[in-house]
């Protein structure tokens, strides 16, 4: 399905003006469709799989439709000075956790993530604020990295930690291990072919392309494997989630 949407697109030329038009987008964002997928009680998750397949892939674009300027949100530059630090030296002391639920915690160097097999994607970021951009983003499927550090079965979701402090404390993200093994799922150290700039998570942070864009954590830090979100902050697996009744699974 994937294919033939991007084959489509592909064949009637359309820019990136035209795809944010495309038939699928407008379906998704027109009033009709989101009041019959809220009218079901208890949708997000169950019911989203039962619609859409959640190993599909998310579409990817060509360089012609790059957004000139992918633009930040959120947090631009994390207030402490220990990240300060870090980015005034390039990064090179910092290091990415991933604990939790696994057998090898790791410690990793950005250069050691570096080494790691590199996915390129160019996909389309959308915010529920209603802005949407076209990036190219590099980096290291998150699928690797859960692989060396050796999920244990009780694992269910990866929660992401990040470096930033919003006003109810630093920002987190979770997903669960549909998307965290999903090969467009990628930790990402690049955008548009230069190292990912302060703006938009330097040096780490996540592509989710199945979701919203305040599920993209950026500035992470640590990836904690847990069985359950209850015990994890306000408990509903995200900053927005807990504080603002943002929906868990923002499928797109
Ligand atoms: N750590 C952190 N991650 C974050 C945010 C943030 O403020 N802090 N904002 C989220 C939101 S709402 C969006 S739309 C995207 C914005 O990514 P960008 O700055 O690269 O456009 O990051 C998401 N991840
Ligand atoms: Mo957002």
């Amino acid at each position: 399905m994937t294919m033939d949407r991007r084959r489509l697109l592909g064949a009637i030329g359309v820019g990136a003006g035209g795809l944010l038009l495309s038939g699928c987008d407008k379906l998704n964002q027109s009033a009709g469709f989101q009041g019959l997928l809220h009218r079901a009680e208890g949708l997000t998750m169950r019911a989203q799989r039962i619609v859409t397949d959640r190993n599909a892939l998310a579409p990817e674009f060509g360089a012609a439709d790059l957004s000139p300027v992918f633009r930040a949100n959120g947090t631009r530059m994390p207030a402490s000075p220990q990240y300060a630090a870090h980015a005034a030296n390039r990064f090179v002391d910092w290091r990415l956790a991933v604990d939790g639920l696994v057998q090898r915690p790791l410690s990793l160097s950005l250069a050691q993530i570096g080494q790691m097999p590199i996915r390129t994607q160019i996909t389309r970021h959308d915010c529920v604020e209603g802005w949407s951009a076209i990036g190219k983003w590099h980096g290291v499927p998150l699928k690797l990295l859960l692989d060396q550090a050796g999920l244990r079965s009780q694992a269910r979701y990866i929660v992401f930690h990040c470096a930033d402090d919003y006003s109810a404390g630093r920002y987190y993200e979770s997903i669960d291990l549909i998307d965290a093994l999903h090969p467009q799922t990628i930790l990402a150290w690049g955008l548009n072919d230069h190292l990912l700039p302060v703006a938009n998570g330097a040096p780490l942070r996540l592509r989710v392309e199945r979701q919203l864009g305040y599920k993209h954590a950026k500035y992470v830090e640590r990836i904690e494997a847990v069985e359950s979100l209850a015990s994890i902050r306000g408990g509903k697996g995200g900053y927005w989630e807990d504080g603002h009744n943002y929906e868990w699974y923002a499928g797109i």
